[in-house]
């Protein structure tokens, strides 16, 4: 473990101190954001939290990284962002962020009312982290070619086995709709475009898959605008939409284990907990 020596924090403290005392974060809806506003107040943070989006926070983190400063964001994992650098979450003494959760597959209460083998291809749809890390990857590096759905189905060729698995037996989707809303955050729209060239594909479907905030999303499922959302995080950054719309929205179960959030630095950066955030003058 690093120890936080005083002579090492004289020596480097100006420089190496953060630009602005910000926590570069993401959508205003999303639960980190919820989260971070508490660990504020909690830890009392003398810090601002910027509401951004995930490829803006990507974006300042590379910059940052690229000229060696320090850098505080709202992280989580499953995330490229773990792939691309070498970054650690800072610890969390009293434990604000939760502990690891899973990923969910959220449908409209009625869902199996209409679309019942879709309900059943999610409550099999499950990737784990190697599966989900070569998706987040290909997207990554084929995103400013090509549509996500084809991206997804490169894939598809390589994992054959693992999405047949999911498949209702013998079922013709007829061309019906199916309607995926997302928010724009990786792993999400990761599993999304999946899903979605996979119910096109293999089950004849017609999906159209619609971007929102995380809001908007929670109430376009519950209300039944939409059909499914394939990104809630259970048990604790979604708690309060589920608890929101309660018997609105059913859970078709975990698509991924694991996942986590917090406040996520470079590795480079000599502190490991939140409460190393705290300057003293
Ligand atoms: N996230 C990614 C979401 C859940 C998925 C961690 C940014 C959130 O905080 O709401």
């Amino acid at each position: 473990m690093f120890v936080f020596s005083l002579a090492a924090c004289e020596e480097s403290s100006e420089e190496d101190w953060f630009r602005d005392q910000v926590i570069v974060g993401i959508e205003p809806g999303a639960g980190i954001m919820a989260a971070t506003e508490q660990a504020i107040e909690e830890y009392n943070l003398d810090f601002r939290l910027d509401a951004t989006s995930d490829p803006v926070m990507v974006a300042e983190l590379a910059e940052a990284i690229a000229n060696e400063e320090w850098i505080v964001i709202t992280g989580w994992e499953p995330h490229y962002k773990f792939a691309d650098f070498d970054l650690k979450f800072l610890e969390d003494p009293l434990g604000i962020f939760g502990d690891v959760e899973n990923i969910h597959t959220v449908a409209r209460a009625d869902i199996r009312d209409d679309l019942p083998e879709v309900a059943t291809f999610f409550e099999n749809f499950y990737l784990n982290s190697e599966e989900l890390g070569d998706l987040m990857g290909l997207i990554e590096e084929h995103r400013s070619e090509m549509d996500y759905v084809d991206i997804a189905r490169m894939w598809m060729e390589d994992n054959v086995e693992v999405y047949t698995a999911w498949l209702p037996e013998n079922h013709d989707g007829n061309g019906a709709l199916v309607r995926l809303d997302y928010v724009n955050w990786a792993e999400g729209i990761a599993m999304n475009y999946l899903a979605e060239a996979i119910l096109t594909d293999e089950l004849n479907y017609t999906v159209v898959s619609t971007e929102g905030d995380p809001g908007v999303v929670f109430t376009a499922v519950a209300s039944g605008d939409s059909d499914f959302f394939i990104d809630a995080w259970l048990p604790v950054t979604h708690e309060s939409y589920m608890e929101q719309y309660g018997d609105d929205l059913i859970d078709l179960g975990y698509n991924f284990e694991g996942a986590r959030i917090g406040l996520v630095v470079p590795s480079y950066m000599p502190i490991d907990s939140i409460e190393d955030l705290l300057r003293e003058e």
